[in-house]
């Protein structure tokens, strides 16, 4: 069968990469879409370990962050009912179509790519690895396998996806209609949460810059609470929305509001009119993260606590995943010009 054809409803891909602790931007601009299109999409969530290992890592980290973030998933939402929760290893196709596009994407499209330029300043210029190089063609195979139409992702991987379309249409240009064109999903609000220790910079879960960068979704509550009373602001007083980066702190905390209360703008700094100083905002802040964070960490904490569940619904997954993901493999093979195996 076709995977394109038993498609029934719209569908989205998405991924985390389990190189870290899942920060609050992390969950603001992907996972809680995702919780929230599963309902309006036929939903495929998968957690990229593949793309973990393009920077270096630690094994038995990482085997334990993969698991850690199915769990997380789930915790945020994730219906297993509804939606298919995968390892992206489990799914070797991923790596075969990743080779496959390689071939026709030219290295000129990826050395633009600034997610590369920015990791790679970060390594010794000769031990980057050329996977790291590689991840978006990586990137495109994962969302090209299932003809995702959309991709519910943080601003972070708008490039990224600009570049999967790019591949998309090259590929249907040389042999044919075949991948569907997928959009990106950005939400309007919260779309790049900032670093709290230096909100120029974009939170991020492998930040090292100091132990108040990020608030994970997994720290304590009192300890998620400190680390936004310490929030780097301003010398000023005024709260409201502002692109003057002199005032990005205040600005980032109030997106991360926005984004976690639903309000508008207007009524947000209304809201925020009587407020004595910018220590009254982040208590408030505070109290929206954390009431997002508790019910969150519940969940976690039973669903970790049953012995072999989340592994058993991997495996599930990645059964689900495969066939569909083997269908477009299948097709494209054919289309490239190898011949089938004759068992
Ligand atoms: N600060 C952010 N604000 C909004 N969305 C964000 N995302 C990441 N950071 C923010 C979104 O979360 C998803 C996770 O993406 P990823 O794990 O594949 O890698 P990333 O985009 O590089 O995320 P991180 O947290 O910065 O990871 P590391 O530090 O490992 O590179 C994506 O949808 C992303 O847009």
């Amino acid at each position: 069968m076709n995977s394109h054809v038993s498609k029934t409803r719209k569908r989205v891909l998405s991924g985390v990469q389990p190189s870290g602790n899942l920060t609050i931007g992390n969950y603001i601009g992907a996972l809680r879409q995702w919780a929230r299109e599963q309902h309006n999409f036929e939903s495929f969530f998968c957690v990229v370990d593949l793309h973990a290992i393009t920077v270096p890592y630690d094994p038995a980290e990482l085997r334990a962050k993969t698991r850690e973030v199915a769990a997380l998933y789930l915790a945020c939402g994730i219906d297993p009912d509804i939606s298919t929760i995968f390892v992206q290893s489990h799914v070797p196709a991923h790596s075969e179509l990743t080779w496959l596009l390689n071939c026709i994407t030219p290295l000129g499209w990826l050395n633009r790519m600034t997610q590369f330029k920015d990791k790679a300043a970060k390594q010794q210029a000769d031990s980057v690895g050329t996977g790291l190089l590689d991840y978006p063609v990586l990137m495109a195979a994962d969302i090209l396998l299932y003809h995702a139409d959309a991709v519910p992702v943080g601003d972070d991987q708008r490039q990224h996806l600009e570049l999967t379309r790019d591949i998309a249409q090259r590929f249907n240009h040389l042999f044919g209609e075949t991948f569907t064109i997928p959009e990106a999903m950005i939400p309007l609000s919260g779309g790049r949460v900032m670093g709290l220790d230096d909100p120029t910079n974009k939170m991020s879960k492998s930040e090292t810059s100091s132990e108040y960068h990020a608030v994970y979704l997994l720290d304590p509550l009192d300890r998620a609470r400190k680390k936004i009373m310490r929030a780097v602001t301003d010398s000023g007083r005024d709260i409201s929305f502002n692109d003057d980066p002199q005032r990005a702190g205040v600005n980032n905390l109030l997106e991360i509001y926005e984004a976690l209360t639903g309000k508008t703008r207007s009524e947000i700094e209304a809201h925020f009119a009587t407020a004595r100083g910018y220590g009254d905002l982040k208590k408030e802040v505070a109290d929206v993260v954390i009431a997002a964070l508790e019910p969150i960490q519940q969940r976690y904490r039973e669903i970790t606590g049953e012995q072999g569940y989340v592994d058993s619904l991997l495996a599930q997954g990645a059964e689900r995943a495969a066939e569909i993901a083997r269908s477009t493999l299948d097709t494209v093979r054919d289309r490239m010009g190898f011949i089938k195996t004759h068992s």
